[in-house]
């Protein structure tokens, strides 16, 4: 049998929810990903494969069947290879997961608005909108396993939707310095954050990685666009992440150029 392919950009942090979910299950190998650069337009045959759209990441399932969007994708993995069950087999702890996950897509959004705005004014709405979101999380934890780390007794479904989420947000620590406030309004949801971003399961990606491949979004420019002054993207490819310094954190103030990042040479 032919394996899926999934078509991916690798600090990505939807298709990350799959991988986490495929090394949980153990099946690391059951799926091809290929990754696609997003600096530049997609290839022809991958939007004929979508159908024009070019958010990834995308399923290819051969004879032209085609899945798109993280959350439909990691079902279909979950039920595909269902030997190593990762979601809760009991319909009501089920539907606690599914409730939890209902808030990926608002908790996603509050996020990235918030890195992406350069309005030092609408800084502290953006922050409080955030922590409404970590608010929830912390108290549907406590309602539903209020001693233990994760939702249930161990990391499952709904830490993997949400984990690459806390990743991604380390660019909030860095560019806004923000930060879960000290007490116990927080603690539940701090301790399941810490456990999920430690996880063996969840460790595609790093911080400094993040930082600097997401130094375009911190200066409000998405997806691979570029920003006023830039030829190179931050999450190109080469040079390679690792060999760039730490960008700059003034993100109100300026927008850094391609050598300051590290992006051409200097
Ligand atoms: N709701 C989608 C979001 C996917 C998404 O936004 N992917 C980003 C990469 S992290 C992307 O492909 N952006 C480029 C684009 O939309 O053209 C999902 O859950 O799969």
């Amino acid at each position: 049998m032919t394996r899926p392919i999934i078509y991916h950009i690798p600090v990505c942090p939807f298709s990350q929810r799959i991988e986490i979910l495929l090394r949980l299950k153990g099946l690391e190998d059951a799926v091809e990903f290929r990754v696609v650069d997003i600096t530049v337009p997609r290839p022809a045959f991958l939007l004929e494969l979508t159908g024009g759209t070019t958010a990834l990441p995308v399923m290819d399932l051969g004879g032209g069947r085609v899945l798109k969007e993280s959350m439909v994708i990691l079902r279909y993995v979950e039920e595909a290879f269902d030997a190593a069950p990762v979601a809760r087999s009991d319909p009501y702890e089920r539907g606690i997961e599914r409730l939890m996950m209902t808030r990926e897509g608002p908790f996603t959004v509050a996020g990235y608005v918030y890195v992406m705005n350069r309005d030092r004014a609408k800084g502290d709405a953006l922050r409080a909108t955030l922590l409404e979101h970590y608010a929830w999380l912390d108290a549907f934890l406590r309602r539903h396993n209020p001693e233990g780390t994760y939702l249930f007794d161990d990391f499952g479904l709904a830490e993997a939707v949400f984990t690459p989420m806390f990743m991604r947000f380390w660019f909030l620590d860095y560019y806004e310095g923000f930060a879960l406030p000290e007490g116990p309004e927080y603690d539940r949801v701090r301790r399941w954050r810490a456990a999920c971003m430690a996880h063996p399961a969840a460790q595609q990606v790093s911080h400094d990685e993040i930082v600097k491949l997401y130094y375009d979004y911190a200066v409000g420019a998405g997806n691979g666009a570029l920003p006023e002054g830039r030829q190179v993207s931050s999450f190109a490819f080469e040079p390679d992440w690792r060999a760039r310094p730490m960008p700059p954190r003034d993100k109100y103030d300026r927008i850094a150029g391609d050598a300051e990042l590290g992006l051409v040479a200097g």
